[in-house]
């Protein structure tokens, strides 16, 4: 019997929801095109280099999705199917916060966490949750109300979770289940068909666009697919000369001459999309709503909390995107620096050609690395970053929405999604530095050193 592994399920599952999103939303194959022929320029530009953050057939296919659900029953489905697939929850964003317009989610990353799996592919998606409790967007009234509809839909069949379970549990699923869980998987977050009751659409739209997304239908949906590209500044241009109108901005670090850090993002407006929809009267009509649509982002180094803590200083100081000029004077501009001074992640590795002339090199990393000892390379930022993530909600939303600041917040943070999702949120620090910490133990050992300090 052949058997389909879940890293293959994930690569088969990433795939075909792409086919399926391009023939939903065909500006999203021109996004793909483009960044098929930016990557391509960059390859030809800058040969080998190119290749610095991921294989050429790890960036080409590489994408994350998004999607959002109302409820942490609707979370723990989620996590199962994604489970079948080697996908984990990692990261707690709370958007809540991070948005200055009404955005009442809260959410993860689903990705793998290996570094051979991120290598083989590594397809993530951002999914939120929507906060009923929350008193500052929803009344008691419509909290019942919108928990009400919510536990009365079916999100996904039990058939997909049947297999899903399975794949975990065998860690493989035989070809022929494989096939149809990417069927089931891809079918469950294709836009949905059946008519959106306009009124009750409407009430949740008043409070916010994304609750409507949410609680005002009764299937869920990919929200937008994200293509990696290694030239985001190029990709802007491109696409802006194709006559698509982009956001006014590229979220995150600002562009420079120095190594790529974190992420940098941006997109276009959401399209208007046939939806069927019925009227107060109960006569069916087409409206058009606009939820979806492209995003594309270029990806660097992950951060160490204190590279990170440097990074949130500039924006905050920035207001958003950190000036270059301010960038320029206050970020190391070499992977040497960064990694000397453990403000981002690396792989170390002895180098093949070190010195054998029988002297001991000393255990200091910046010794051990400019005497070519040590080599460093990048590891790559696997994950979001909020304030980028709250300019991508806001910037498609058709309203302000409305949020009463008087009132305190419900409590949600990384343990209570946890316990909803019935399975430990990872902290992404914690796995880049783990992965960096075998390393740095495994190059000690191979020189014959006790540590690397
Ligand atoms: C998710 C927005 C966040 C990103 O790339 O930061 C996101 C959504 O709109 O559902 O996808
Ligand atoms: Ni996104």
């Amino acid at each position: 019997m052949v058997m389909v592994s879940q890293g293959r399920l994930r690569a088969a599952f990433a795939r075909r929801l792409s086919e399926m999103y391009g023939r939903e939303v065909p500006a999203y194959r021109t996004l793909v095109e483009v960044s098929q022929k930016v990557n391509d320029g960059v390859l030809r530009r800058a040969g080998a280099g190119a290749e610095r953050l991921g294989s050429i057939e790890r960036v080409t296919a590489e994408r994350h999705g998004a999607i959002r659900v109302g409820t942490p029953a609707e979370l723990r489905q989620v996590s199962r199917i994604f489970g079948a697939m080697g996908m984990y929850p990692v990261g707690f964003y709370d958007l809540r916060e991070a948005a200055a317009s009404a955005v009442p989610v809260i959410s993860t990353a689903f990705r793998p966490i290996a570094a051979d799996e991120l290598a083989g592919d590594p397809f993530r998606v951002f999914t939120s949750m929507l906060t009923p409790a929350d008193p500052r967007f929803f009344d008691p009234d419509l909290r019942e109300r919108l928990e009400r509809f919510l536990a009365a839909r079916q999100l996904f069949p039990p058939e997909l979770l049947e297999l899903a379970d399975r794949a975990a549990h065998e860690r493989e699923l035989p070809q022929e289940q494989a096939v149809r869980f990417t069927h089931l998987a891809v079918q469950a977050f294709a836009l949905g068909q059946e008519p959106i009751d306009q009124a009750w659409y409407e009430t949740l739209e008043r409070v916010s666009a994304v609750a409507a997304d949410i609680g005002g239908v009764r299937s869920t949906h990919i929200n937008h697919l994200t293509p990696r590209v290694l030239d985001i500044d190029d990709l802007y241009v491109r696409m802006t000369e194709r006559g698509i109108t982009m956001i006014d901005q590229i979220q995150g670090p600002p562009r420079w001459s120095g190594p790529d850090v974190l992420l940098r993002q941006t997109s276009f407006r959401a399209l208007a999309e046939p939806r069927a929809l019925r009227r107060p009267d109960g006569r069916l009509t087409t409206g058009s709503l606009r939820v979806r649509f492209g995003e594309v982002e270029a990806r660097g180094i992950a951060l160490t909390r204190a590279g990170r803590a440097r990074y949130d200083d500039l924006q905050a100081r920035a207001d958003g995107v950190p000036a270059r000029s301010v960038w320029k004077r206050e970020f190391p501009a070499t992977e040497r620096d960064l990694a000397v001074e453990r403000l981002a992640f690396f792989t170390y590795r002895p180098v093949p050609q070190r010195p054998r002339d029988g002297r001991r090199p000393g255990t200091a990393l910046a010794d051990l690395i400019d005497h070519g000892w040590v080599g460093a390379e990048p590891i790559v930022y696997e994950d979001f970053l909020p304030r980028s993530a709250a300019g991508i909600f806001q910037s498609n939303l058709t309203g302000q929405g409305v949020r009463d600041d008087g009132r305190a917040a419900a409590d949600y943070d990384g343990d209570w999604l946890s316990g909803a999702i019935g399975a430990e949120v990872l902290d992404p620090f914690t796995l880049y530095e783990s992965q960096q910490r075998r390393s740095l133990q495994d190059t000690a050992h191979a020189l014959g050193l006790p540590e690397i300090t």
